[in-house]
């Protein structure tokens, strides 16, 4: 409940005169009801039945003042006069709470918002946990939530090639004007090109349609409403389990999903079978959500034989491709190697969709960078998705930030920069991998147990799923100050080689000692 008087009146009509320096009396129109009122800074009553105002002021000097008594006794002849006093719309709308006070029945003027219905949304499961680790004050803790590069001090990391770009773009004098709806035009033909390379058939018939997107949320949100739009009834099926937000964007697009299976806890890999019969169970036509590389949470990729059962399936159904790909080259080290999942559906001469993200391989996670791709089998088609795509973005963000597109064009488009990038990406991504071994040999040391732990090893990208338990997860956070996601997933690209052993002695107790 708002309190009426805690609000101020600004930019009233003409009927107030001033009563004396700083208070003055103003007109109120509400429903069409005019109230005399009193500026105050903090609290305003109104006496019940009297028609009056019982103001209090922002000074107890001012209070004892004779002037400000008088004053009063004029607003109140005023407002005796106009009889709004006791009429206020306020007490119309039955918004204002009777209360005791002394004597008199006061009405205290508290408004009942009309947010009231609105209840309070729960934390993010990913973004949340890195508000519940700022607030914590231990010297233990450690943030493994959200999937964010940190150096070996686990410090989050500008990468050099991007200062160099921005300076590169700051000596130019680059100016701020609008971008066009579809973004920067070098970005979406750098960014088309590094996903399915210069040479692709795709690029050289001009049936990629591509458009700049507020990095990967937004650009698989913008394909979302294509299939809402386009494809009224048709399902998404997404990997169970899956990123989160992914059945938050469908969800919003009002995009029906649902899920075929992918990780097996059995063997701690994937469940290629239970994956093939339920996408070939799927109505006809269905779009399918695949994660190019490094899934996540699991950090469990098809091989390359398992792509090409996934893809032949996909095709036999008629089924529509939808690539996520969020982590090019952070899962080999090799941005080529990464794009190899999508090139070989593209090679089949399929359609298919791609979102692309360079918060993780650029570490542009503030500038929100990325695309979407719809390869389809003409370039005249890809000119109409473009063009409908645009639509889809104009009234949702009018057109994309400018920044970090490029910073993107300018790495990509610069062989000096690029091959730099590639050398700074291996060594992050081999940073990851070398925290994954020591993780892996720190269990294997101080578990006794017999537990294997060799999964950990096989998973690749940012992330390890542990298969630790919501319990156990929060056993984790409560007694280790481990932050983690409650589906027992891991960031490594959070973890350092130093924090590797009680990172092991935290996941050894929680699995252990918590069911
Ligand atoms: N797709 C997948 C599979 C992702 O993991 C992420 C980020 C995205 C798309 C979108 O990232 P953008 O920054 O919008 O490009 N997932 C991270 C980051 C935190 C989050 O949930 O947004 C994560 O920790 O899972």
């Amino acid at each position: 409940m708002a309190v009426v008087a805690s609000f101020g009146v600004h930019g009233c009509g003409g009927a107030g005169a001033s009563h004396r320096g700083g208070a003055q009396t103003e007109t109120v129109t509400d429903g069409g009801l005019s109230m005399r009122w009193y500026r105050m800074m903090w609290c305003r009553w109104w006496l019940h039945g009297g028609g009056i105002c019982l103001m209090m002021s922002e000074a107890w000097s001012e209070i004892q003042s004779v002037r400000w008594w008088v004053s009063i006794f004029n607003l109140v002849k005023a407002n005796s006069m106009l009889g709004t006093s006791n009429h206020s719309t306020f007490l119309a709308k039955d918004s204002i709470r009777a209360k005791s006070f002394t004597r008199a029945s006061m009405n205290v003027a508290v408004k009942v918002s009309r947010f009231n219905d609105i209840t309070m949304a729960p934390p993010d499961p990913i973004l949340g946990v890195s508000e519940a680790f700022r607030a914590d004050t231990h010297e233990m803790k450690l943030n493994l939530g959200v999937g964010a590069y940190r150096t070996e001090d686990l410090q989050p990391y500008v990468l050099s090639v991007v200062k160099k770009a921005e300076t590169l773009m700051l000596d130019r004098g680059e100016n701020k004007e609008y971008l066009p709806i579809e973004g920067l035009d070098a970005f979406n033909k750098a960014t088309a090109e590094l996903l399915f390379g210069a040479d692709n058939a795709v690029i050289q018939q001009q049936r990629v349609a591509t458009v700049q997107g507020l990095s990967g949320t937004g650009s698989l949100r913008l394909a979302a409403v294509l299939i809402e739009r386009y494809f009224p009834g048709s399902k998404v099926l997404i990997s169970s389990p899956t990123w989160g937000n992914h059945k938050n964007i469908f969800n919003d697009a009002r995009v029906p999903w649902s899920e075929y299976r992918y990780y097996d806890p059995k063997t701690v890999g994937l469940d290629f079978d239970g994956m093939i019969a339920d996408i070939k169970a799927a109505p006809e036509g269905s779009f399918v959500l695949l994660h190019g590389c490094a899934h996540n949470p699991t950090g469990i990729d098809p091989t390359s034989e398992q792509w090409e059962t996934i893809a032949d399936v996909i095709q036999e159904k008629n089924h529509i491709p939808f690539f996520d790909v969020a982590y090019q080259g952070f899962a080999s080290g090799s941005l080529d190697e990464d794009a190899s999942s999508v090139r070989l559906f593209a090679a089949r001469g399929m359609e298919l969709l791609i979102a692309q993200s360079y918060s993780k391989n650029l570490g542009l996670y503030a500038e929100r960078i990325g695309a979407i791709n719809i390869v389809c089998s003409s370039s005249d088609a890809a000119q109409r998705v473009k063009s409908q795509l645009k639509r889809i973005a104009r009234p949702m963000y009018s057109n994309p930030p400018i920044h970090g597109a490029r910073i993107v064009a300018n790495v990509v488009g610069n062989p000096d920069l690029f091959n730099e990038w590639k050398e700074e990406m291996e060594l992050m991504a081999g940073r990851i991998k070398s925290v994954r071994k020591k993780l892996y040999d720190s269990l294997s040391a101080k578990d006794n147990s017999g537990k294997d732990w060799s999964f950990i090893l096989k998973q690749i990208g940012m992330f390890s799923f542990t298969g630790l338990n919501k319990a156990q997860s929060d056993n984790m956070t409560n007694k280790w100050h481990v932050y983690m996601t409650k589906d027992g997933r891991i960031s490594l690209a959070g973890l350092s080689s130093a924090k590797c052993e009680y990172l092991a002695d935290a996941i050894i107790d929680s699995y252990h000692n918590i069911s």
